[in-house]
């Protein structure tokens, strides 16, 4: 059943009993992983792509939740600008006030504070939310829902903009949040969030965008119809470059902002593409099960060479890749990774080993599978030794390819 408006979900591709994506167990722990099915579906009414199955949220974010936001060059310039845009255009008046839901390290809302606006970071998430306080930031260590909103209205009053980034498609009760943002958003104020875009998603091939975490894939034409069910309205749209393809969404209570141009745009651009039409998701299921049969065939071949395959960037992504191709240490013999929390850990799964970034050149392999392609020019730029020693980068999105 829908989690938006309760409609029938039409499941399209089953990836099988998947790990959580961002648990790096340690070898003594493997027997307690954690799996589920991993399934995606869209609705027959409201057109909304989702997990089949939902993972309970304490079992993702916790004290112990590895990722964080400011580990990318890339992304903290992305955030630092994003903040500014917001401080520019929305939060003139005379002592604005700003929420950021799933705040992680306060990538974006440490720019907010450096310029002494009055803000709120609201992250489930101990660890992470301890390095943004470090960094002056105010964050309240919970998850955002409706009574969470109420109490944040009643403490702080009411907020001129609610941002979050890659947060909002983690979250399966997307009613509680809407009325979370209701009882919080000024009446002139607006909710913004950007996410992986669906249709970056299925014309990139990029499948390893789901995962536990994601459990929404948004598109415009399904966001505008969850906004209207709440009583906002999808005022304005924007496409990113980051993370492989995102759509900025600024909704607002409805008839009090005029609607840009942009969301009929791109919601009819999504119809001339058949986003929502059964053909697409069919054609991109065959897709990803001929990019698995070519990347493990690739990885077979070299392997027969006698060559040494690493991987680079222990992604959530790669969990979704690793468990799903069934790629383990005997194709891939080690994952370089610069996050400390993911140092001495197994991937999700298939318990290939993480090790830190600085042993990669310690001999440089012979190929590394990118993992964390969405970050492909940072990496490039740093590891321009790993080419100049004869080593071969391998990406798998949009296609398997040696590069
Ligand atoms: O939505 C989400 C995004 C924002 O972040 C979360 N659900 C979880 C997480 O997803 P991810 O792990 O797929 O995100 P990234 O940003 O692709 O992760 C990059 C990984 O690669 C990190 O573990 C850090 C690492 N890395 C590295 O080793 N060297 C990253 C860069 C930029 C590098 O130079
Ligand atoms: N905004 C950051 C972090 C994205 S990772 C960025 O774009 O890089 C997703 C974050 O959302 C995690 O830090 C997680 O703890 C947080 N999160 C998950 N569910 C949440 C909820 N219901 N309310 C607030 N934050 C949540
Ligand atoms: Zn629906």
């Amino acid at each position: 059943m829908c989690r938006v408006c309760g409609g029938t979900v039409s499941e399209f591709f089953d990836f099988g009993n998947q790990p959580l994506s961002d648990a790096f167990p340690r070898p003594e722990e493997i027997r307690d992983e954690f799996f589920f099915r991993l399934a995606v579906g869209i609705c027959e009414d409201c057109s909304m792509v989702q997990l089949v199955e939902e993972v309970p949220r304490d079992r993702m974010f916790h004290e112990d939740y590895p990722y964080h936001s400011s580990g990318s060059v890339g992304m903290r310039a992305h955030f630092e600008q994003t903040a500014r845009e917001l401080i520019e255009t929305e939060l003139t008046g005379p002592d604005p006030f700003i929420v950021e839901i799933g705040s992680n390290d306060g990538v974006m809302l440490g720019t907010v504070n450096q310029a002494g606006i009055r803000h709120l970071g609201v992250e489930p998430s101990g660890g992470v939310a301890k390095l943004a306080r470090a960094g002056g930031v105010r964050v309240r260590n919970d998850f955002f829902e409706q009574s969470s909103a109420t109490e944040i209205r009643a403490a702080d009053g009411p907020a001129d903009v609610i941002f979050a980034a890659n947060t909002i498609c983690h979250i399966p009760y997307l009613d509680s949040i809407f009325r979370g943002v209701d009882a919080l958003l000024a009446p002139q104020g607006v909710f913004v969030f950007e996410d992986p875009y669906l249709g970056d998603i299925v014309e990139l091939n990029t499948f390893d965008q789901i995962y536990d975490e994601h459990f929404y894939l948004f598109s415009v034409s399904s966001v505008r119809a969850a906004a209207r069910r709440f009583g906002f309205e999808l005022v304005d749209v924007r496409r990113l470059p980051v993370h492989g393809g995102e759509v900025r969404y600024t909704i607002a209570r409805e008839g009090v902002r005029p609607v840009r141009p942009a969301v009929g745009e791109l919601a009819r651009q999504e119809h001339e593409q058949g986003l929502v039409e059964p053909s697409t998701f069919e054609r991109f299921g065959t897709d990803v099960k001929r990019i698995c049969g070519e990347l493990v065939d690739l990885l077979r071949t070299v392997r027969a060479e006698g060559k040494r395959t690493v991987g680079y960037g222990a992604t959530a992504k790669s969990a979704t890749v690793t468990n799903y191709c069934g790629i383990g240490p005997d194709l891939i013999e080690a994952v370089y990774d610069t996050t400390p929390a993911k140092h001495g850990r197994l991937m999700p799964g298939s318990h290939i080993p993480v090790h830190s970034a600085t042993e990669f050149r310690e001999p440089y392999p012979d190929y590394a599978v990118l993992f964390a392609w969405n970050h492909a020019e940072e990496i490039m730029a740093k590891e321009t030794g790993f080419r100049e020693s004869g080593g071969r980068w391998i990406r798998y999105v949009p296609g398997v390819e040696i590069f």
